[in-house]
């Protein structure tokens, strides 16, 4: 007891003279300071949010995917070479990096090898962190640690817009849709294969609710529908519920106005709608032009020049 007690008191002291010194160096350099644990992660090896970003607004049910670069999942306990398993940190500072990652309501962890999770936070502001780490719980060497990101937390069932017509998905910015075949002005067969275009979001089946995802529909010769609303099922309102990105369809002879609008797992178009321009296109038997008709010439005889003129 004595010797302990001497070693803290001469702790205390070299402490006192050190940390004044050191303390600068280990504000401005954290990572150097923060040495994770024994095993050994791969140079380049990366953990980060996928589509979710420092500053964005999440409902209080909100998906959070997992992304992982450069090493695997593996459920904890399992003891292989270049994996471990995702921890959510939320609200909390980095934890110690040589250490086991706590286990409580803000240190999750998902040791079955989860990739995402489905969480629940209150309105307002909150902090997330990934942190990998090993069958033991504690981080790699160099640790794996993403960026801690504020994300602001809104019910979304509070929002007026929102309160009268359910939950519409947000899309993201930038999200669009368009047609990489048949282009505005074509001719084409009854049966063309329609190809759909996305931009900066995913496809999923109807009834499979991720964020950022949903489906194709092809309005054909139909205005667009109520956006707050399941797009019908009909004619004129086709959908590709399969998460098909292309598609053969059947169009009757003649000119014909197609748009796309996608729409989430239940056929509600995302908030803003993600929708393209109207394209034109004629529907021929080959799929092409129609031959022109040959001018018939007719010869008039043009009395103010005193000559034959050809006219069509
Ligand atoms: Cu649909």
């Amino acid at each position: 007891m004595i010797h302990r007690t001497f070693a803290s008191i001469f702790g205390f002291i070299l402490a006192s003279i050190f940390v004044p010194f050191f303390g600068i160096l280990a504000l401005s350099d954290t990572a150097l300071a923060q040495t994770g644990g024994p095993t050994q992660s791969p140079p380049g090896a990366a953990v980060y949010f996928i589509g979710l970003k420092d500053g964005d607004t999440l409902p209080t049910k909100s998906t959070i995917h997992f992304g992982l670069r450069g090493m695997g999942v593996a459920p904890a306990g399992s003891d292989r070479a270049n994996s471990g398993h995702h921890h959510l940190m939320v609200d909390v500072p980095t934890p110690a990096l040589d250490h086991e990652i706590p286990n409580d309501f803000q240190h999750l962890h998902f040791g079955a090898g989860q990739t995402e999770t489905e969480l629940t936070l209150t309105p307002g502001e909150h902090t997330l962190q990934l942190v990998f780490a090993d069958k033991n719980h504690v981080p790699h060497s160099p640790p794996l640690v993403s960026d801690r990101i504020k994300v602001k937390v809104v019910d979304q069932a509070a929002a007026p817009p929102q309160a009268a017509t359910g939950t519409r998905h947000p899309s993201p910015k930038d999200a669009k849709v368009y047609f990489i075949y048949p282009t505005d002005g074509a001719y084409v067969t009854p049966n063309p294969v329609i190809r759909f275009g996305l931009l900066n979001m995913g496809i999923a089946p109807a009834g499979f609710d991720k964020p950022n995802t949903g489906h194709h529909h092809l309005l054909v010769d139909a205005e667009l529908p109520p956006l707050d609303q399941p797009i019908p099922n009909d004619f004129n309102h086709l959908h590709f519920g399969a998460g098909q990105t292309e598609a053969k369809i059947t169009l009757p002879l003649g000119p014909h106005k197609l748009r796309l609008l996608f729409a989430d797992a239940a056929h509600v178009p995302h908030d803003p709608p993600v929708y393209s321009d109207v394209i034109n296109v004629t529907v021929t038997e080959s799929g092409r032009p129609p031959p022109r008709p040959r001018p018939r010439l007719r010869r008039h005889y043009h009395h103010h020049h005193h000559s034959w003129r050809d006219y069509y």
